[in-house]
């Protein structure tokens, strides 16, 4: 396949004005007639009119009311030439599709015996030939006609203007959007729901229509997604002004969906995992999601509908944005200083053991990528969750009325426009009178950058001078980088921990003097001086985690110790404890590689790890132990803030930490300090689970989440201990519990231990849950990630009925779980996991070429492995290539990873 470079965009050769579709569904063959007027674009030098299509019939095509005959264009592969056009043309296209062959779920589909559509990013196509690139923008007219009886329900973007019956059993809907868009955003769904509607006020005091579309029997599942949905709408008006611009919004929930969720206007299309919820089949963090994902595909409505992107490259511009977005309205919803903050840490968590990886694999691109062979394949965290970083740089750099005087600027300048991500940086430098140029190097260098800080404390001078030097290491196709404009937030620590006033002139006496400070970096090395300082004191860096970069600083031990219980900036707080976890980790993974015991110790043998690790902590452990028992004690700081603080890093984390990943050492060592805090702190973590229980009706409210986080992390390290009393709690609390939070918690404490109870509950719960999708996927993944899960038993698992890879969220549940969530059993020496890998990318490509690509990204690290799991990686990536008729997704993702 093709590759696409960013600097050969041409402006389309035609635009197009108005679309009338009709659609005559049938889930064997469906016929699509569209008739479209365009015009030719006098900024194009492209002449010729250009339409893509693909796996589908074309039926005929008309121009000009005149039937084309294939001597009139050019078929080439996906493209459709036609030369010598006139000026002004009307094209009428049909073509028939054969949807429930559809195993791809791009374009138009079949679940469950309902029609959907999936057109981002380039879906349109499998409908109908059509300029689908997003800066051809039009309204769209959309006639549907189906069986009344199976399909009675029939939808499309925008409003309904009329429906009735055809006579003959079957009936239509017309339906209209007001507003232009880009072929992407188009969708339609038909077939035999229902839903949970409501009226809703607008703040201009219009009445919209909202409403959420499951299968029958899930209607007890909606009201969390309609909440939500209010929420987002409510919050958009307030933070950004952004009013819901039609007269209904409607959300489906399918059960069969590549990604999460999609926004077409008007129709939002959900995956049913970010739609269905109630405490019975839902956790905490499932209606955390549903709230993040129905504020996402809402706030795309302005970020993304209303303002779209000239062309894929610039995806960032609409997903880093609207990930930014969402990522304040979780916050903000949340509203506590350190809820905000736990969110925060949540989303840095994501960035550095996902993000981090990818900006240092072999698929690393730029926020704005310069070439692709297939686009699916870049809705990557790179372009979300390092493109929503870069967002929030805008946001730090100017303050928050700063940014939103450049988003205001952003829509007031391209409202109904595709644009690029220089637009948007544009309209912030416009909007502040600030030079932005050097801000550009974020969306055009890969790699994460890296800043180091010395200090040095003048005390005549009262002066602490800190000095940071950036650098960004090479990435595939850009060797050399540039220096980049980073806002590193600094704070200072006296030695009682309280914030010093900070001076960065001299003399400086203002009453007011912030505790934060935004510093900027733009050149390689820069020596920031603070004045007036009356003591050495801590510095307190990259506060809030303010740019994504790695930062190193030779802190002490006792430094960090310090931070963790003083930093009034409680991301550095969870910072630093995480600093001084890591450190005794990677030096326990040290002693078992010294000792050599890693080999022997792989077979599950514990004594080796305990005579590598003895059991009586050494000094340095016993200090971070100290400083966990001052975090869960101290009663004055949230619950869900002590979670994450007294989480340890993933193995993943810690495997981004190595130069070369000994997977079965970082697993024994982690384990080994887990149970060693968990001796050390049996009686806290008692104490802890019994003072957080959460009694009554479940609520998802922030305090009894927290509550319950920190109860269920108690409980895991209880479990740590294998004993009596730990299985008696675990099976006391997956026998009382009352929703899904505190069961799935319990079962998977079950599951890594020797309780015999176990397997009865593991075997009870599927029954419970047997016809609910989303709680099956549970099931699959806790067994997919437990430690005893090794290749043959995946293999098994593979084997049960409940099994498909016909569906994304099972497949995910299990064969991506395990691949990527259970990293000890994977990484088996003999390689049996990269051939169970193998084999399912093979299997997968044939049914869902983008699912299996994704699943193919698992060995992306695979040269950083230590031999011979390398060897042994390598082998199972060439295996792949060498597999027949592969995909464009996976032979991309695969002949990047082997070049
Ligand atoms: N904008 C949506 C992208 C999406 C997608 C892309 C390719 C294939 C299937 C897909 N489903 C949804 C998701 C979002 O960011 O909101
Ligand atoms: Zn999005």
């Amino acid at each position: 396949p093709p590759t696409i470079y960013r600097n050969q965009y041409v402006p389309p050769g035609y635009l197009v004005e108005q679309v009338e579709m009709g659609f005559d569904l049938d889930p064997a063959e469906t016929r699509v007639a569209t008739r479209s007027t365009l015009v030719k674009n006098p900024d194009s030098p492209e002449r010729d009119l250009v339409l893509y299509g693909h796996e589908m019939r074309l039926v005929q095509i008309r121009m000009n009311g005149k039937e084309l005959t294939p001597a009139d264009y050019r078929l080439d592969g996906e493209t459709l030439r036609i030369p010598n056009a006139p000026d002004q043309v009307t094209l009428e296209i049909e073509t028939a599709l054969n949807p429930e062959s559809n195993t791809s779920l791009m374009g138009l589909y079949v679940s469950n015996g309902n029609f959907f559509t999936q057109c981002e990013a380039e879906g349109f196509r499998k409908i109908t030939y059509f300029p689908d690139r997003p800066d051809v923008m039009a309204k769209y007219t959309v006639m549907l006609r189906a069986d009344k009886k199976r399909y009675p329900v029939l939808l499309s973007n925008g409003n309904l203007i009329e429906q009735g019956d055809l006579g003959d059993g079957r009936h239509y809907a017309l339906w209209e959007d007001p507003f232009k868009k880009p072929s992407y955003l188009f969708a339609l769904v038909a077939g035999d729901l229902v839903c949970q509607e409501e009226a809703f006020l607008l703040k201009d005091g219009r009445e919209v229509l909202l409403q959420v579309w499951v299968e029958h029997g899930n209607l007890d599942k909606t009201q969390h997604a309609m909440d939500s949905l209010k929420n987002s709408i409510r919050w958009d008006e307030e933070r950004f002004n952004l009013e819901l611009d039609l007269d209904r919004f409607m959300i489906v929930a399918v059960g069969d969906f590549n990604m999460g969720a999609m926004e077409n206007k008007g129709l939002n299309i959900f995956n049913t995992k970010f739609v269905l919820a109630n405490p019975r089949i839902a956790t905490d963090i499932d209606y955390f999601n549903i709230e993040s994902v129905v504020g996402h595909e809402y706030f795309h409505n302005w970020t993304g509908n209303r303002v779209t992107c000239r062309d894929w490259f610039q995806l960032s511009l609409k997903e880093g944005l609207t990930v930014f977005r969402d990522q304040e309205f979780s916050a903000d919803m949340i509203g506590t200083d350190s809820g905000r903050a736990v969110r925060r840490i949540d989303d840095v968590r994501v960035l550095r053991q996902t993000q981090f990886a990818e900006d240092a694999g072999p698929m690393a691109h730029p926020v704005r990528p310069d070439s692709y062979i297939e686009i699916n394949n870049f809705y990557t965290v790179t372009v979300y969750e390092k493109g929503s970083e870069v967002v929030r740089m805008y946001q730090t750099l100017l303050g928050r009325e700063g940014f939103n005087r450049g988003m205001a600027l952003y829509f007031e300048r391209h409202d109904g426009q595709a644009v690029t991500c220089d637009d948007f940086r544009a309209a912030m430098a416009d909007a502040n009178g600030r030079d932005l140029t050097q801000f550009e190097r974020w969306y055009s260098q890969a790699g994460t950058p890296h800043v180091s800080a010395t200090s040095e404390y003048d005390g005549h001078a009262r002066t602490f001078t800190l000095t940071l030097s950036q650098s960004c290491p090479p990435t595939p196709g850009q060797e050399k980088k540039l220096p980049f404009h980073i806002p590193v937030a600094v704070g200072l620590l006296d030695s009682s921990g309280r914030d010093m006033p900070l001076h960065l002139a001299p003399h400086g006496n203002a009453p007011e003097a912030p505790t934060t400070a935004i510093l900027e970096l733009t050149e390689e090395r820069q020596t920031f001086v603070f004045h007036e300082v009356s003591e050495c004191p801590v510095p307190s860096l990259l506060r809030n985690f303010s740019a994504p970069v790695v930062l190193s600083y030779e802190y002490t031990d006792a430094e960090l110790a310090f931070l963790m219980e003083h930093d009034s900036d409680p991301f550095n707080r969870w910072e630093a404890g995480q600093r001084l976890a890591t450190r005794r980790l990677l030096v326990l993974v040290d002693k078992l590689l010294l000792a050599d015991s890693v080999a022997q110790t792989f077979d599950g043998e514990d004594a080796d790890v305990q005579s590598a690790t003895a059991r009586v902590p050494s000094a340095e452990q016993a200090a971070l132990i100290g400083a966990l028992r001052g975090t869960l004690r101290h009663a004055g700081l949230d619950p869900a803030f002590r979670e994450v603080a007294l989480s340890l890093p993933s193995e993943t984390m810690l495997s981004e930490e190595m130069d070369v990943i000994h997977p079965h050492a970082i697993h024994r060592a982690r384990l080994a300090l887990r149970r060693m805090i968990a001796e050390q702190l049996r009686e806290e973590f008692l104490e802890t689970y019994h003072a957080n229980q959460t009694p009554g009706p479940y609520s998802p409210d922030p305090q009894s989440v927290g509550k319950r986080a920190l109860k269920n992390l108690a409980l895991s390290y209880l479990c740590e201990l294998d004993d009596e009393a730990s299985h008696e709690l675990m099976e006391r609390q997956y026998d009382h519990a009352t929703n899904m939070t505190d069961r799935l918690a319990a079962l998977t404490a079950l599951v890594n231990s020797r309780a015999a109870g176990r397997q009865d509950r593991l075997n009870r719960f599927f029954e419970e849950f047997k016809h609910e999708a989303l709680v099956i996927d549970k099931w699959f993944t806790l067994q997919a990630t437990a430690r005893g899960t090794d290749v043959a038993a995946v293999r098994e698992l593979a084997r049960h009925p409940a099994f498909t890879l016909r569906n994304p969220n099972r497949v995910r549940s299990l064969v991506l779980a395990f691949c990527s969530g259970n990293p000890a059993q994977f990484h088996a020496p003999d390689g049996s996991g990269y051939a169970f890998w193998a084999e399912y990318v093979i299997a997968l490509d044939a049914i869902n070429p983008q699912v299996a690509a994704r699943l193919a990204r698992v060995m992306d690290r695979w040269r950083k492995y230590a031999q011979p799991l390398r060897e042994k990686m390598r082998e199972a990536l060439e295996r792949v290539a060498a597999s027949p008729s592969l995909s464009g997704d996976v032979l991309e993702v695969i002949s990047k990873s082997l070049a």
